[in-house]
């Protein structure tokens, strides 16, 4: 057999488990070659059906357990294989065989919204799941994080009722996916620790365009061990080499009714077309020493550690390479866990974190039947599993022999643990822990509104806009006035502008402290709440804005849609699409009809894309060719939808010679996104670059109108 490579592990081991039917003839689950898959057995064509029936009931009797229980949260998600390799080396802060230089490391990621239901749309406002997990040589190691790097709560405690607050409010059940209702900032407002959280789930990080496009974060601070048994602190990140993008709010609601898978085919399309999406991955580094020398208390998980203090060291790049064969089988039987870690990364005692390690083993007994769900070749590590454990639901591996258990003599003492023959193992940090047991939390957790403001303060003049524009709309949604108003009274202890705008336009003028009940809230915790935060290390932080720098960016894998008509001119369609395509971006022919389109200069081309289908809010940018084409669209209102939506949600638009005409009838006004081949003699290069900042948010200023 050839010998694989690490990065073909996976798919090799899972290989063994997976069922082609191509020419195969159909059995029952006993293997029992089935006749006849149309009928039931019937006394007489036209009788009743017998009991006796064993093919309709093999096939009913597993139809009606195909379901298991959804993830009680981050229920929708979407993964693909890949691997990560390792270039620098951190030897020195971890003996983890997979994160050394060189290394190789086969993986599965599950990407996820947090609060839908399975089928819930994509581009729902919410936190995004960044879920890997990692199929090392040390056995297997999950990294389940998310694309914001701080959470709503600082203990386990509350995290059952942040959830049912979340989710669709029980005696209706309604809304779905969305965080705009009153129970939920009924909770918020009730939990200042909720702050910085809740700026970045209203910031445009909630609405990402890609999930190739999104920030990855371990979120709470882990260690890293070495080899002589030496702590040190980490965060984890992913960095996009597509760089971090949103979609406009009032695209991400037409993309939910146009196309709620969105993301997922997204990533599907760009895996299939071998744009393998890529992330580098980071880990910021913190000496033990260091631990309490912030502002901000390490194992607070509602705060950053800013890059200016600890610079992000880019270690490794994941590429995504491989769709799955089969949803049900891999996303959706994942079962991840950050109990999972091997030698060389321990837990800190974040008690969130901690919190974690309990719930999501429980999770993954109930949802996958019991205690063998690790048997799941998606679960399955690499290295084969050796221990005593047996028997259990849907138990697949058959141990031989008859000892199973430890100490023995008659298997001689086997499987063996690694301490008796001074082989390496899994060892626990030893850190030094004392204390008197309490139900209680740190002071050191009280600063609420620092890093909610240092958020703020760093987003770009229409990133703060987009901010102020998502609690507007959340909280309009909110029927219990008392509700919002304690939520401004918050906003106001973040940013007193932020607090004026939004206040604005509920018609509240924020109050200038708390509200009792809130204070009430936090006065369990910290009895003199509030407390007088330490002094800030910086104001505001580059990396936590989504801004592209001018002359930077990409356009690779972005779609732009040709809106094109019978006699459109080829010469111009091939034009830009050649450029386009230089750029590694796709060019889309859209026409009225999906069918066959005739050129002006006569030749045909296959139309798979129409109006009906494909709104603008599924494209990045839009060109329109030059052509006799332009007397028809001149006529077709969906022509001016698809400009004037493009136009709304500040992305780019190209008009051919001729075609700038069509801007007329429409809400379309010349700017630096909208270009026009009569005016400028570089517009193809112009077009490319203007793209590459994404969108030209200034346009929602002048138009007044939110995008
Ligand atoms: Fe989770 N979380 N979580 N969570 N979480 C789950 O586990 C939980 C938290 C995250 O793609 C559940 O398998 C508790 C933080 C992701 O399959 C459950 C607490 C972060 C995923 C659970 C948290 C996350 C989950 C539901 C507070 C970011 C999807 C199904 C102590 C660092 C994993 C499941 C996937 C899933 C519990 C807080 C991320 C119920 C108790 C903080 C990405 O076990």
């Amino acid at each position: 057999m050839k010998k694989s490579k690490k990065s073909d592990l996976k798919s090799e081991q899972m290989s063994q488990f997976t069922v082609d039917n191509s020419n195969q003839k159909l059995t029952t689950n006993d293997g029992v070659s089935i006749y006849d898959n149309n009928n039931t057995l019937k006394v007489g064509d036209r009788g009743p059906s017998l009991q006796q029936d064993h093919i309709y009931f093999d096939k009913l009797g597993h139809f009606d357990r195909e379901r298991i229980p959804e993830r009680v949260v981050h229920a929708r998600g979407s993964g693909a294989h890949g691997i990560l390799e390792i270039h620098e080396d951190i030897s020195e802060y971890t003996c983890a065989k997979f994160l050394q230089k060189g290394k190789t490391t086969p993986l599965f990621i599950r990407f996820s919204t947090v609060a839908g239901f399975k089928g819930s749309t994509d581009l729902a406002r919410d936190v995004r799941g960044f879920s890997v997990k990692f199929y090392t040589e040390d056995g297997n190691y999950d990294l389940v994080g998310n694309n914001i790097p701080v959470f709503f709560i600082q203990d386990a405690m509350n995290f059952p009722d942040l959830i049912h607050a979340v989710k669709p409010e029980p005696d209706k059940e309604i809304p779905q996916a969305a965080s705009a209702h009153d129970t939920f900032w009924d909770f918020i407002s009730l939990m200042p620790e909720s702050a910085h959280m809740i700026m970045w789930a209203m910031s445009d990080r909630a609405i990402p365009r890609s999930l190739r496009m999104m920030e990855g974060f371990g979120v709470h601070t882990f260690k890293l061990i070495n080899e002589k048994g030496k702590a040190t602190f980490v965060k984890f990140h992913w960095k996009p080499r597509l760089g971090v993008h949103s979609v406009a709010w009032n695209e991400a609601q037409k993309i939910s009714g146009f196309n709620s898978d969105f993301h997922r085919q997204d990533l599907w399309e760009a895996i299939d077309t071998g744009n393998f999406p890529q992330w580098d991955l980071g880990v910021q580094l913190i000496p033990e020493e260091d631990e309490l020398k912030y502002s901000f208390d390490l194992l607070d998980v509602t705060k950053i550690v800013p890059e200016e203090l600890v610079p992000v060291k880019i270690i490794g790049t994941m590429t995504l390479n491989r769709n799955p064969d089969n949803f049900f089988a891999e996303t959706e039987q994942v079962a991840f866990d950050p109990g999972r870690i091997i030698p060389g990364i321990d837990l800190s005692d974040d008690p969130l974190l901690q919190g974690r390690v309990f719930s999501y083993m429980d999770t993954q007994n109930y949802r996958l039947g019991g205690g063998n769900f690790h048997e799941i070749p998606i679960n399955r590590s690499l290295n084969q599993k050796h221990n005593n454990q047996k028997d259990g639901t849907g138990r697949i591996d058959i141990l031989k022999g008859g000892v199973s258990y430890f100490p023995n003599s008659k298997a001689s003492g086997c499987p063996y643990h690694a301490m008796l023959k001074g082989e390496e193992g899994f060892q626990s940090h030893q850190q030094e822990v004392q204390g008197k047991k309490v139900r209680g939390r740190s002071d050191s957790f009280a600063d609420h509104f620092s890093q909610a403001t240092l958020f703020f303060n760093s987003q770009s003049k229409p990133e703060k806009q987009h901010i102020i524009d998502a609690f507007s709309f959340e909280l309009s949604k909110v029927t219990d006035p008392k509700i919002r108003e304690r939520q401004v009274a918050i906003l106001h202890q973040i940013d007193k502008t932020l607090a004026q705008k939004v206040g604005d336009n509920l018609g509240i003028k924020p109050p200038k402290e708390l509200d009792e009940l809130t204070l009430s809230f936090a006065r369990q915790n910290h009895p003199n709440y509030p407390l007088q935060p330490k002094k800030q290390e910086i104001n505001s932080s580059d990396a936590l804005s989504m801004k592209v720098k001018e002359g930077e960016g990409t356009i690779k894998t972005r779609k732009v849609a040709f809106l094109v008509d019978n006699g459109v001119s080829k010469k111009s369609v091939d034009q830009l699409k050649k450029a386009l395509e230089k750029e590694g971006a796709q060019a889309v022919l859209i026409s009225s009809k999906v069918g066959v389109l005739t050129y002006e200069e006569g030749s045909k081309e296959k139309i798979s894309h129409s109006y009906l289908t494909d709104p603008s809010v599924c494209y990045d940018a839009v060109f329109t060719p030059s052509g006799k084409s332009i007397e028809s669209l001149k006529l077709n209102p969906d022509y001016y939808e698809f400009i004037n939506d493009s136009y709304r949600h500040c992305k780019i638009l190209a008009f051919a010679k001729g075609a700038g005409t069509l801007m007329d009838n429409s809400f379309v006004k010349p700017d630096r996104g909208v270009i026009l081949e009569d005016e400028n003699e570089n517009w193809i290069v112009d077009f490319i670059q203007v793209m590459k900042l994404h969108r030209i948010w200034d346009r929602e200023e002048e138009r007044k109108v939110p995008s």
